[in-house]
């Protein structure tokens, strides 16, 4: 399998934390591609039309995109039970909210890296930072009882969602008045698969 790849990407990091997790790691060979939404590298589009990474190209079937396909399909390969029948529905919903949160947070670097100085709008910038806000307040009242129990997909995007917090926007202080979550995600983030896929080292 070859994954398509660029960069501190936080939807790749998923991907990669859940190789880790399921012990594929190894049969993965990175593939570095240049993801813009103005110029799309060729290679990539011929991967995924829609331009984005993470794209996972497989010998024995059609290529796979997006992560939450590329990740839901890595678990039901390696019969890792990320995805517990159980709570699925929860864990959906909470790898949704990591998701959510990625999304706003790469289109806030987006607007201030692809769009020309006077075009930029700190009115939608502010306005992606709300859904940033609420979710992660989400996560403090609502989400830490699931947080606190076994591994799943949930706690994995949520987890690759703050390292991004931390990479891009650490000027906006998430943890200030989250102190559960800040808690929680400190001691996620010693795990061997966050600390091998950390974009800082
Ligand atoms: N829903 C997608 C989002 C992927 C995504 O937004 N990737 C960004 C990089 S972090 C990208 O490829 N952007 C290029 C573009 O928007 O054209 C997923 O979960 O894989």
């Amino acid at each position: 399998m070859k994954l398509l790849q660029a960069g501190p990407s936080p939807f790749v990091r998923k991907v990669l934390v859940t190789l880790h997790e399921t012990g594929q790691y190894d049969e993965v060979e990175m593939v570095e591609v240049a993801a813009s939404p103005m110029v799309p590298d060729p290679a990539l589009i011929a991967a995924n039309p829609v331009g984005k990474i993470p794209a996972l190209v497989r010998a024995d079937g059609p290529t796979l995109y997006d992560s939450r396909v590329i990740c839901r399909y890595l678990d039901a390969r390696a019969e890792g039970g990320l995805y517990p029948e159980s709570r699925i529905w929860d864990t959906l919903t909470l790898e949704a909210t990591g998701d959510g949160i990625m999304d706003a947070a790469v289109l806030i670097i987006y607007e201030e890296r692809f769009r020309p100085r006077e075009q930029v709008s700190m009115e939608w910038i502010e306005g992606q930072w709300g859904k940033v806000s609420r979710a992660l307040d989400a996560l403090e009242t609502r989400w830490m009882s699931h947080l606190a129990g076994r591994l799943d997909m949930g706690h994995i995007a949520v987890a690759c969602a703050l390292g991004y917090l931390d990479f891009r926007h650490d000027a906006r202080k998430w943890r200030v008045g989250r102190p559960a979550l800040a808690a929680w995600y400190d001691g996620f983030v010693k795990r061997d698969s966050m600390v091998a896929t950390d974009p800082t080292s």
